[in-house]
């Protein structure tokens, strides 16, 4: 019965049909309703204020289209990554560290072999999945993973050719590593995409430990950073910190905790980031090459274990403020800008996976700020891992569950 779950939301109206069971509900006013009443209800887990009105907690906004989050498999094992194919298939990477093709109507592949050992202990294993822009062509296949080494593990790059029976990766190569390794197994990053030069944008984190922390602010590391790298591994020529004594060529921002989420938004082309911060401090951020997006320095978070962060401040000149934040911590994981025709209000809103929040998240963003919020497939109960737009115009969204949803119109 739970393959058959459907979720329909329209107007006001809230339809849930699960294991037979129907409920409706049209006097629903908790949350998202016409009164523009903040998404989140729950307390902050700190008393900082934003920098700005809309940083948090921004108006609620309801989709009116009727749209509907259906399961198309929950045969898959913690998928991380997924992309959609240019024949409208995803490519899915499950955690353990396995590569899977998927099909738009859930049919799940066999494993593709291949690809090097990932560590999958942790918050490690395989990571972020891509494809060569021109994958029709070379049928090249980019992805991130946990890179057991001597010294340690550490994210990595890799690239292969999908054969053409699309039973394995061929010629597997790791491009880049993100040093320095360190015996840890939290805080990888691992998200990945193109630019529009065809270049590599990669996340990474922090490795959570009070000792490498600092490193998300070292030029030296490429520990709490998004970095910019050829389809060869290399620095991409212009980079912000080339040329430039004891900072890495490949580094595009820094000042990073663990970045779970990256897009390009359709219309400016501007790079948008996600990261866990600690806990009430999940951010949202618009990456400018060379900047300072704050960590450890500045944060809207508390640890998870209470105390604040440092010097527990908010703002500083010369850090950057994100552009949206979550207090409590939703976990935000992969995101995609829509561009799709099938919901035409949707055009251009971003989408956020979140983990602990399970729930989709939509945002409306304008001039380069967050105006409107809306969470979809709440009450799905699934930790929604990451999320691409398919070639039908819908999105896909996987879970750390097992599942693939389809989300789309009605
Ligand atoms: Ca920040």
């Amino acid at each position: 019965m739970t393959k058959e779950l459907l979720i329909l939301v329209s107007g006001t109206m809230i339809s849930l049909t699960s294991c037979g069971k129907t409920f409706n509900d049209n006097t629903e006013v908790t949350s998202a309703d016409s009164t523009g009443a903040p998404v989140e209800t729950k307390a902050a887990n700190s008393a900082y204020k934003p920098a700005f009105s809309g940083q948090t907690r921004v108006r609620s906004v309801k989709s009116s289209t009727p749209y509907e989050g259906k399961v198309l498999t929950s045969d898959l094992n913690s998928p991380w990554g997924i992309t959609t194919l240019p024949d409208g298939r995803f490519l899915i990477t499950q955690k353990e560290g396995t590569l899977k093709i998927v099909s738009a109507d859930g049919k799940v592949s066999g494993n593709i072999t291949g690809l090097p050992t990932v560590n999958a202990n942790g918050q490690g294993g395989l990571l972020g999945v891509r494809v060569d822009p021109a994958f029709a062509q070379n049928r090249m296949v980019y992805w991130v993973f946990s890179e057991p080494l001597a010294e340690g593990n550490l994210t990595a790059v890799a690239k292969g050719k999908l054969s053409a029976d699309e039973k394995k990766i061929e010629g597997a190569t790791v491009i880049y590593r993100a040093a320095p390794a360190y015996k840890g197994t939290l805080h990888y990053g691992g998200r990945i995409l193109f630019d529009r030069n065809n270049n590599l944008i990669i996340s990474t984190g922090e490795r959570s430990d009070l000792v490498t922390r600092p490193k998300a602010q070292d030029l030296n590391a490429a520990l709490g950073k998004v970095v910019r790298i050829t389809t060869d591994g290399k620095p991409v020529a212009g980079n912000p910190f080339e040329g430039k004594s004891g900072a890495r060529p490949e580094l595009y921002s820094y000042g990073h905790r663990n970045v779970q989420g990256l897009a390009i938004h359709p219309v400016t082309g501007d790079l948008w980031e996600n990261e866990f911060g600690p806990r009430g401090g999940d951010e949202l951020n618009r990456i400018e090459a060379g900047k300072n997006y704050g960590w450890p320095t500045i944060t809207y978070g508390i640890e998870y274990a209470g105390p604040k962060v440092g010097e527990g401040i908010q703002q500083k000149e010369g850090f950057e403020q994100p552009v949206y934040y979550w207090d409590p911590s939703i976990s935000p994981s992969g995101m995609t800008f829509y561009t799709g025709n099938q919901i035409p209000e949707w055009k251009n809103n971003l989408f956020v996976g979140a983990l602990s929040g399970m729930h989709v998240i939509r945002l409306v963003i304008e001039n380069n700020r967050v105006v409107g919020e809306e969470r979809l497939l709440a009450g799905e109960n699934q930790r929604f891992r990451d999320i691409t737009q398919g070639t039908d115009g819908a999105l896909y969204a996987v879970t750390d569950q097992g599942r693939l949803y389809r989300i789309g119109k009605k």
